[in-house]
């Protein structure tokens, strides 16, 4: 029994193959967009820009590169043919623009082109801001302020006005390119565009990524009508239906089917963001638990039963794919920050490791605030990196200065979560790196556990297509049940914190704080 996950990430599209039989993952594989489509021009996955705040990537990318991975996996003869149900995690906010003619194009699919020249037919802007673009800050303040303030944004939408979320970024194009809006009969996000390609129709949104729009009521699950109305002119007949994470599509389209061998009976099944997927994929279906996924962001994240808002406007609340709620808190000095310190002594991640073995927790006091690029928390508009007795020439402190940060940053914004964790589940690609998470457990004083896979969102996204095709053919379907087998740490995995570095920590936290309120003052 194959069930499917796909993962449109900033950069690269993977896929996780899961047998529900066995509990087993079959085969993960993972195309690195720089390096598989070098003619797009993109850099870890976006197109450079002369504005460092306007940040796209290209939707003819993201669908050469969903050919490319079923051509490779026809290639190495996987059971495609046997899969039962599809579907998929996409990086959240981004937004796609297409024409009145995306419905009848991804209906009646050109076999004879490939999904890049159908879709190349009916897109109305080129490209897609994505969720690093921080570039609509007046955007924000007006629906901010139309919406009643931030409170009132908060308690209406889940999330106070971000840059990323799509529904400033709609904004900001409706009055920039009027034209070209008008133009637009259909406005996807990463996700549900991945999704209507896999469908052969326009796909709703689900509730755990239309939660990262500042346009779906929080409460309802339905858009908001003051936010449509905060956001752009005629919205509504541009915006695909929201639908529950479980929601069948049909079964896949026939494009598929004809070129890659996919059952024609196999199910579509909605998409949602990369950070609900993840959450269903480390196990987190229940309340109680955190994880802390070490991507192109950092996120951390836990499910909620009930929609608990960050008072101090800093964090997000999305629906579950799993019912109910998740909290989550994202850094866009992540993944790129780790990497940007590395490059800049000439460090493999092996020497990077090997510098984290070399210094000692607390970095003798060496702090960093490491806002390469614009932060959303604390929201940070002009980058800068603040080094506090730390040698910009010291290339070992300053390796452990970023993740010491990263970490020390994550536990004191993510206080308004309520309880500490009793232990946190890592996941995404720095995940692999012992030594991050060492840091990571000492930092919040809880063990940390690692999964088979460190692509969470894609296997959350298998297990949700595995969840969809059980509901709708039993009648019911448990998460624990189905999510057990394959999100289970593995045994060998938990990182323990170490209790001097931990209490060192502790300590450290006020310094930090203080190092990071003075900097924020200052910018
Ligand atoms: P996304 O899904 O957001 O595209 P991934 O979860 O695939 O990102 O993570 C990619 C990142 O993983 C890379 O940018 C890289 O910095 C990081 N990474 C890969 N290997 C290591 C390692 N050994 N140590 C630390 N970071 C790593
Ligand atoms: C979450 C966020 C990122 C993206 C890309 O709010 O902006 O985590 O989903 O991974």
């Amino acid at each position: 029994m194959y069930f499917l996950g796909l993962d449109s990430s900033t950069q690269s599209l993977s896929s996780v193959l899961i047998d529900l039989r066995n509990g087993s993952i079959v085969d993960e594989r993972s195309l690195n967009f720089d390096a598989a489509f070098p003619h797009y021009g993109t850099q870890n996955g976006v197109l450079p820009h002369s504005d460092p705040t306007v940040v796209h990537s290209s939707p003819l990318l993201w669908a050469e590169a969903l050919d490319r991975l079923f051509q490779q996996m026809k290639a190495d003869k996987l059971p495609l043919g046997e899969i039962l149900a599809i579907s998929g995690s996409g990086q959240q906010h981004g937004s796609v623009y297409m024409t009145d003619l995306a419905e009848k194009q991804f209906r009646d699919m050109d076999i004879h082109g490939s999904l890049t020249d159908n879709v190349a037919r009916v897109l109305s802007r080129p490209t897609s801001p994505v969720w690093m673009d921080s570039s609509t800050s007046a955007e924000c303040a007006a629906m901010r302020e139309a919406l009643g303030g931030r409170d009132a944004a908060v308690a209406a939408t889940g999330s106070d006005l971000f840059e990323r979320f799509t529904g400033p970024q709609i904004r900001k194009f409706a009055s920039e390119e009027p034209g070209a809006y008008k133009q637009t009969g259909h406005i996807a996000l990463v996700s549900s565009f991945m999704s209507s390609l896999l469908a052969g129709q326009i796909s709703p949104i689900d509730p755990g990524d239309g939660g990262g729009m500042n346009l779906m009521d929080i409460q309802k699950l339905t858009w908001h009508p003051g936010a449509l109305e905060a956001c752009a002119p005629t919205l509504r007949e541009k915006l695909p239906a929201l639908a529950p994470s479980h929601h069948i599509l049909g079964v896949v389209n026939p494009y598929l089917v004809f070129k890659y061998g996919l059952n024609a009976a196999a199910k579509a099944v909605v998409w949602s963001g990369d950070n609900p997927c993840a959450l269903i994929g480390t196990g987190l279906v229940e309340p109680g638990m955190i994880a802390i996924s070490l991507g192109t962001s950092d996120t951390l994240f836990g499910a909620m039963a009930d929609c608990q808002t960050d008072p101090r406007g800093e964090g997000h609340v999305f629906g579950s794919p799993a019912g109910g709620y998740m909290s989550l808190i994202c850094f866009k000095n992540g993944s790129l920050a780790r990497e940007k310190v590395k490059d800049q002594y000439g460090y493999s991640w092996e020497d990077f490791s090997a510098a984290l073995d070399r210094t000692q927790p607390g970095n003798e006091g060496a702090l960093m605030l490491p806002w390469f690029d614009p932060e959303i928390v604390p929201r940070v508009l002009t980058p800068g990196v603040r080094r506090k007795n730390l040698d910009a020439a010291h290339a070992d402190s300053n390796c452990r200065a970023v993740v010491e940060a990263q970490m020390m940053s994550m536990r004191l914004h993510s206080e308004w979560m309520g309880e500490r964790p009793s232990c946190i589940y890592a996941t995404g690609g720095a995940s692999n790196n012992a030594q991050i998470l060492q840091i990571m457990a000492n930092v919040h004083n809880t063990p940390v556990y690692r999964q088979e896979t460190a692509n969470g969102a894609g296997l959350g996204a298998a297990l949700r297509a595995a969840h969809a095709w059980t509901l709708a053919e039993k009648g019911q379907a448990d998460w624990m049940e189905l999510a057990a087998p394959f999100t289970k740490p593995e045994s060998h995995s938990a990182t323990q914190p170490d209790p001097e570095a931990a209490a060192l920590y502790e300590q450290l936290l006020p310094a930090f704080a203080a190092f990071e309120a003075e900097s924020l003052a200052q910018s």
